[in-house]
């Protein structure tokens, strides 16, 4: 028997000596180290000895099971360990490879230029408001002091929203001006000083200098005492913050329904310095944006006393501003969200 003992002992020895992987392993235990292994299968004959045989090679038996026990935990550490090993190598990140470059993202140029204005508009006591895209027929007309019928109207014709029967005219707003009552509204009978850019929307024929969708900045500033010469002298610190100390202001006749008297604003061209050149049409200047004294009817309905309050309001239109600056040949480019154009500020 123990003879048997051996031999089964040697055989599982050797076995194992052949074993390099993991699965083989577990082949071989259950092979050798099951119940119905062969040292199992020896254990069973001890019924068949003496009394004084039995515990010696009771004995004999335990001591062969704890020494293929302890080879097997042996090896099955060791190739555990070199498994774990090999993986780490098969996954092994290669450091130095180059990365891929990150995108980086980047404000808008109208974004930009509104950052400037709003700049320059603050260090003149300006805060920056911000009013409704979607407006009513009257707040973007009505009390604005558009009669029902004016030609005034048809130049900034825009987009109607589709409403119940019975429900008031709703307008995507044609200019940032509506705000200027919203803001009346909000502060009379105190004076404000005010900065609305947002988007505006028009029934246009889109060329190089007109979109549809485009932005406008509106100024306010309403007060006790507040003359055309406040105006004038505010638009020449504006125009030098954005363009430059050398850049020379001229204001225009025009005509507003809501400013009286009105004008139309022109900048110094900054690419000839007023010399003339193609963007400039040889004239050396180039307009801006509209202003004006806040019409006596707009002050009222706003909720101020002529008599007592004066005031001005612009509006003014970012992508020209930044044409200019830049020398962009159409306005177009703005909303094209072509990365070649918009990467280049
Ligand atoms: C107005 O919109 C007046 N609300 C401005 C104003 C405000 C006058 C307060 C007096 C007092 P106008 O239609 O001229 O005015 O537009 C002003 C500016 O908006 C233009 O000079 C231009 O820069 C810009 N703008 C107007 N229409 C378009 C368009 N279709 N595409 C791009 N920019 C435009």
């Amino acid at each position: 028997m123990i003879e048997q003992l051996e031999l089964a002992e040697k055989q599982a020895l050797a076995e194992l000596g052949g074993v390099s992987n993991l699965d083989a392993l577990r082949a071989w235990k259950s092979t050798y180290l099951a119940k119905s292994g062969p040292l199992a299968e020896i254990s069973r004959g001890m019924g068949k000895l003496s009394a004084e045989e039995r515990p010696q090679v009771g004995q004999r038996i335990n001591a062969a099971k704890q020494a293929l026990q302890r080879s097997y935990d042996e090896l099955e550490q060791r190739l555990t360990s070199e498994a774990r090993v090999a993986e780490l190598e098969r996954d092994r990140v290669d450091v130095t490879l180059p990365g891929r470059p990150v995108h980086a993202g980047r404000l808008h140029l109208v974004t930009q230029v509104l950052r400037d204005i709003e700049r320059v508009f603050g260090t003149m006591g300006f805060t920056v408001w911000e009013s409704p895209e979607v407006e009513t027929d009257e707040y973007n007309y009505g009390l604005l002091n558009f009669p029902e019928d004016h030609p005034a109207r048809d130049m900034q014709d825009t987009f109607f929203v589709k409403m119940p029967p019975g429900s008031p005219k709703v307008v995507l707003r044609s200019h940032t001006s509506p705000g200027q009552i919203r803001a009346m509204h909000r502060f009379a009978p105190e004076p404000v000083r005010v900065l609305l850019p947002g988007k505006c929307y028009r029934s246009e024929q889109v060329t190089a200098r007109h979109e549809m969708q485009f932005t406008q900045f509106e100024f306010l500033a309403v007060g006790r005492n507040i003359t055309m010469g406040d105006l004038k002298g505010m638009l020449d610190a504006f125009a030098k913050g954005i363009y430059g100390a050398e850049t020379e202001v001229r204001l225009r006749p025009s005509y507003f329904p809501f400013t009286e008297p009105s004008a139309e604003m022109d900048v110094s061209c900054n690419l000839c310095k007023g010399k003339g050149c193609r963007m400039c049409k040889y004239t050396g200047w180039l307009e801006i944006g509209g202003c004006g004294m806040v019409h006596p009817v707009v002050l009222r309905n706003g909720g101020y006393d002529p008599a007592e309050f004066s005031g001005f309001a612009g509006g003014f239109g970012p992508e020209r501003i930044a044409i200019m600056k830049y020398g962009i040949d159409d306005i177009r480019w703005f909303n094209s969200a072509d990365l070649r154009f918009l990467e280049q500020f």
